[in-house]
């Protein structure tokens, strides 16, 4: 899987990031920090960020879509498989919402199967290198479909629940699943549906 293409209506590309800390950038003792699995899982786990490095990786070149409309192209993203990390724990059958929190308190969600998805990973690499503080370092789940706003930085948690529950941006707004193909901006509103929506009544 070397590299994976997502179509982005409505992005332009830019060529450096722009850096969201929206709750502020957190300091982070790389000794005392874990990654860990808990909610609805049979087996809640830690890990160490020397022991996500030692996991199998996968690794891949895919753009970075923000949902305000600037887009990264061809990113390298390493690290070890999300849906690995999370079939370790074995999740629950009930649980279909995955949340990601993070050391400053973001949060966001995602639908299961996306995190389940063969393409989902969790980030400890982009480009080569180790992540910049100011991208998310150690950690940052980065899942091609969806907009970067679903990529928590600074991550430290994946919760596994049953009922959706707004995070930080979705609370204001923004969309449940957010994928950059369907333009799933804002909650009840993709162009693809209105799109649709307009086809069907013509
Ligand atoms: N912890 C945290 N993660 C975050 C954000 C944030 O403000 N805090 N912003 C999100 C948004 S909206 C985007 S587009 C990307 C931006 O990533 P970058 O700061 O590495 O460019 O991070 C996402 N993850
Ligand atoms: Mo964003």
């Amino acid at each position: 899987m070397d590299r994976i293409t997502v179509e982005n209506p409505g992005q332009r590309y830019i060529s450096n990031f722009i850096i969201y800390d929206a709750l502020g950038e957190p300091e982070i003792d790389i000794n005392k920090w874990r990654l860990c699995i808990d909610g609805l899982v049979r087996s809640k786990k830690c890990y160490s960020f020397d022991e996500l490095e030692k996991m199998p990786h996968i690794k891949y070149t895919a753009d970075f879509n923000c949902v305000t409309k600037w887009s990264i192209k061809d990113v390298v993203w390493e690290g070890p498989s999300l849906s690995h990390l999370i079939m370790d724990s074995i999740p629950d059958q009930k649980a279909k919402w995955v949340m990601f929190w993070s050391a400053d308190g973001y949060s966001t969600p995602v639908p299961i199967e996306y995190a389940l998805s063969e393409r989902s990973l969790i980030a400890i690499r982009m480009n080569g290198s180790y992540l910049k503080k100011e991208n998310g370092y150690p950690a940052r789940p980065f899942i091609p479909d969806l907009y970067g706003w679903k990529s928590a930085k600074w991550l430290t948690l994946i919760e596994l629940i049953e009922d959706y529950r707004d995070g930080y941006w979705e609370q204001y707004g923004y969309h449940e699943v957010g994928r950059v193909e369907a333009e799933e901006r804002f909650k009840g509103f993709s162009w693809k549906s209105i799109r649709r929506n307009s086809r069907r009544s013509e």
